[in-house]
C-alpha cells in the first residue's frame, strides 16, 4: 500500500497556501504533480529512497518538487510547506470545503477579516462582515453561511478512498509483527461506507501489550492519542485509528460487535433474545436455561465466538456479508435464506466510462486501453466529455471531434489487447436532453449521460427524461454529488429507477472515492426496481482502475448481484445491452 495519496495531499496545500497568497502559475504546476502522484501506479516512497532523479522520472513532477518529496520521506517534513503554512496560519482544509471557497478567497478573508476557522467564517458571514469586502457581494455571503453549514456537517469524516489505504497499511505492517494473530479491518471502513468517522482495527493474541507497542511504535503515527493494555488510537494522516486486541477465541464474536453498524447489531441482539440467546463481543450464550441473563457478559452456556461464522450460525443464520450490515432487512433475509449472492470484485470484465487527453483524461486512448488490458479488463469504453453546460475551458468535444475520436477509438481498437468501443459522456441539460447530433450519436457504441450543472435542485423529472431518451445507454453519476464538497441533485430514486429499468438504461455507479454515486441505499433501491447497474471508474489515467473495487464494495452495500451488472457481462452481453 503506498503512500501516494498523502504526499499528494501535501503538494495540494502547498499549491492553496501559495494559491491564496495570489503567486501565478506555481500553484497550478504543484497540483498537476499531485494528480500525478497520486495516480502514480507504483509506490513513491520506493522512488523517493533511490533520490530526487528517480522522483522526476514521474510525469509533471520536477526537481524542486521531487526534492520536497524525497526530504518528506526522510525528515517527516517539507520545510518550505510548514513556512507557508506559518505565514497564512488557516485551516484551508476546513475552509476550502466550504462550497464556493477556494484557496483564493481564503487569502482574502484572512488578509481583510483575519479568518482562519471555520467558526470564523461563520461569524464574519454571519456579522455581515464579507459583503463589505470588495468583490464580495450578498449573495456570495448568503451562499458562504449555508456552506460553513454543510462542511460542518461533514467535517471529520474521511473518503472511503484516503481511509481505505491507511487501515490496509497498518495490517500489512501487522503482518511482520509476530505478536499479531488474525487481524481485520472493522467498523465502517470493514462495511465500506463511503465515509469514515475513525478506522477501526481488531487484532488477535495471546500478548495484547506487545501487539498494542508495536502499534504505537508505528512509524506512520503522527501522535499516539491513548494507549492501553489492550486498546489503542493513533493518528495518521489526520485521522484517528482505533485498535483492539483480543485473545482468538474472543475474535470473532469481537469482530462482529466492532464490525458493526450499531442498528444491524442490535436487531441481531433482539433476534438472539427471541430464541434464548444472548449475543455481545465476547460470544453467543445460551441463556434459555438462566434466570437472569443480565447478570454478566458471559453468563450462560457459550456456543459460538471464535469465527464470526460460529456466531451467525449460532443464530441459524448464514453469514451476513459486512457490507449489508445496515439494518436494511438483511437479517430477515438471511433467515428465510433469501441473502444475495453479492457481485464480487472479480466479477466485473470492464469500465464503460473513462477519459483521455481528447478532453480532461491525462493519457491517450491507446494508453487507457493498454491499461484497461494490463489491469484485466476485456472491454473499456473511452467516453469523454462533449461539449455543453458545466464543462469549463474548452474540455469537451463538439460533434466533429466526435466523429474524429471514434475513428480514432476504431483505429486503436485493431490493435489493442481489450475491445475498445466508442462513447461519449453527455450533459443532461436542465430538460433531461443532451447536447450531441443524432448521426454522431447513432455511430457512437455508448453514450454515458451525467448531470454536471444545475446541481442542488429537485430533478427527477430532468433524469427521468434523461433515461427517456432513446440514445442514452447509462446514467452517468446520477445525482453529481462530490462527497463532503458538493450535496448533488435531489431526485426520487425509485422513479428514476423504474424508468431506468423500463428504458434499458444501466445507472451508473461511479466508482470515483469522491463520488460514490449511486450510493449504497440508492443501489439498494435501484436492484429492488430491477434496474441495471454500471459500476465506472470514470478513470482519467490508468492508475484509476483500482478504483472499481470502491465501486464494486457500494454496489455490494445494495445487495447486488452479478446479474444487476452490466460490466459483469462479457463484450457480446455488453453490445447487445447497448444496441
Ligand atoms: P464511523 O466510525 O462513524 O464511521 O462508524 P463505525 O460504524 O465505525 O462506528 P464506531 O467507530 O463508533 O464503532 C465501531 C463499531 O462498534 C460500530 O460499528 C458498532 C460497534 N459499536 C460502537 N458503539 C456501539 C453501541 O453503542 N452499541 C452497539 N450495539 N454497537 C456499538
Ligand atoms: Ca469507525
Ligand atoms: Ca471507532
Ligand atoms: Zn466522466
Amino acid at each position: 500500500m503506498s503512500r501516494n495519496a498523502e504526499v499528494a495531499a501535501l503538494l495540494e496545500e502547498y499549491a492553496a497556501l501559495l494559491d491564496a497568497q495570489n503567486v501565478e502559475y506555481k500553484p497550478r504546476v504543484y497540483e498537476r504533480a499531485a494528480d500525478n502522484v497520486r495516480d502514480y501506479p507504483e509506490d513513491v516512497e520506493e522512488l523517493a529512497a533511490e533520490g530526487p532523479d528517480a522522483v522526476a522520472d514521474i510525469e509533471q513532477v520536477g526537481d524542486a518538487i521531487a526534492e520536497k518529496i524525497v526530504e518528506y520521506f526522510e525528515t517527516g517534513h517539507i520545510e518550505e510547506l510548514d513556512e507557508q503554512r506559518e505565514k497564512l496560519p488557516v485551516e484551508m482544509g476546513a475552509l476550502t470545503r466550504v462550497e464556493g471557497v477556494g484557496p483564493k478567497t481564503v487569502g482574502d478573508l484572512y488578509e481583510e477579516l483575519d479568518v482562519q476557522t471555520l467558526d470564523d467564517l461563520e461569524a464574519a458571514a454571519n456579522e455581515g462582515r464579507i459583503r463589505e469586502l470588495k468583490g464580495y457581494g450578498e449573495k456570495t455571503e448568503q451562499n458562504i453561511r449555508e456552506g460553513v453549514e454543510f462542511a460542518r456537517q461533514v467535517q471529520g469524516r474521511e473518503l472511503l478512498g484516503n481511509a481505505r489505504p491507511v487501515g490496509e497499511q497498518v495490517r500489512s505492517y501487522f503482518a511482520d509483527v509476530p505478536a499479531v494473530g488474525r487481524c481485520e479491518l472493522a467498523g465502517s471502513l470493514r462495511r465500506w461506507r463511503d465515509t469514515i468517522g475513525d478506522v477501526d482495527l481488531l487484532a488477535a493474541s495471546e500478548d495484547k501489550q506487545a501487539v498494542v507497542d508495536a502499534f504505537t511504535d508505528w512509524e506512520r503515527a503522527a501522535e499516539v492519542i491513548e494507549a492501553g493494555t489492550d486498546k489503542a488510537a493513533i493518528r495518521v494522516e489526520g485521522m484517528r485509528v482505533d485498535l483492539r486486541v483480543v485473545v482468538p477465541d474472543e475474535f470473532g464474536s469481537a469482530l462482529q460487535y466492532f464490525t458493526g453498524s450499531k442498528n444491524h447489531n442490535i436487531t441481531l441482539r433482539n433476534y438472539a433474545i427471541e430464541r434464548g440467546m444472548k449475543i455481545n463481543e465476547y460470544g453467543v450464550f445460551d441463556v434459555s436455561n438462566v434466570e437472569d441473563p443480565d447478570a454478566g457478559q458471559r453468563v450462560g452456556k457459550r456456543v459460538a465466538g471464535e469465527t464470526e461464522e460460529s456466531m451467525y450460525a449460532a443464530l441459524d443464520l448464514p453469514l451476513i456479508p459486512p457490507e449489508m450490515r445496515e439494518d436494511r432487512g438483511e437479517i430477515d433475509a438471511a433467515a428465510a435464506g433469501d441473502l444475495p449472492d453479492l457481485l464480487e470484485e472479480g466479477d466485473v470484465r470492464g469500465d464503460l466510462h473513462v477519459h483521455t487527453t481528447w478532453s480532461d483524461g491525462n493519457d491517450t486512448i491507446a494508453e487507457m486501453a493498454a491499461g484497461a488490458a494490463e489491469f484485466g479488463h476485456d472491454y473499456v469504453c473511452i467516453s469523454d466529455h462533449a461539449t455543453g453546460p458545466g464543462m469549463v475551458g474548452g474540455v469537451g468535444l463538439d460533434d466533429e471531434d466526435l466523429r474524429e475520436q471514434i475513428a480514432e477509438v476504431r483505429a486503436v481498437d485493431e490493435d489493442a489487447d481489450v475491445d475498445v468501443l466508442a462513447g461519449v459522456e453527455a450533459n443532461v441539460d436542465a430538460e433531461g436532453d443532451v447536447s450531441v447530433a443524432d448521426d454522431v450519436l447513432a455511430d457512437l457504441d455508448c453514450v454515458v449521460a451525467s448531470p454536471h450543472s444545475g446541481l442542488g435542485t429537485e430533478a427527477t423529472d430532468r433524469l427521468v427524461a434523461a433515461v427517456e431518451h432513446p440514445s442514452v445507454d447509462v446514467l452517468g453519476h446520477p445525482s453529481g454529488r462530490l462527497i463532503n464538497q458538493r450535496q448533488g441533485l435531489e431526485f426520487d430514486v425509485r422513479e428514476v429507477a423504474r424508468a431506468a429499468a423500463d428504458n434499458d438504461v444501466a445507472l451508473e455507479v461511479n466508482a470515483n472515492p469522491n463520488r460514490l454515486d449511486l450510493w449504497g441505499g440508492a443501489v439498494h433501491v435501484a436492484v429492488d426496481e430491477g434496474a441495471t447497474l454500471a459500476i465506472d471508474t470514470d478513470a482519467h489515467s490508468p492508475g484509476e482502475y483500482a478504483n472499481v473495487r470502491y465501486g464494486v464494495h457500494t454496489a455490494r452495500r445494495g445487495w447486488a448481484e452479478a446479474s444487476d451488472v452490466l460490466n459483469a457481462r462479457d463484450a457480446d452481453g455488453v453490445r447487445e445491452f447497448l444496441h
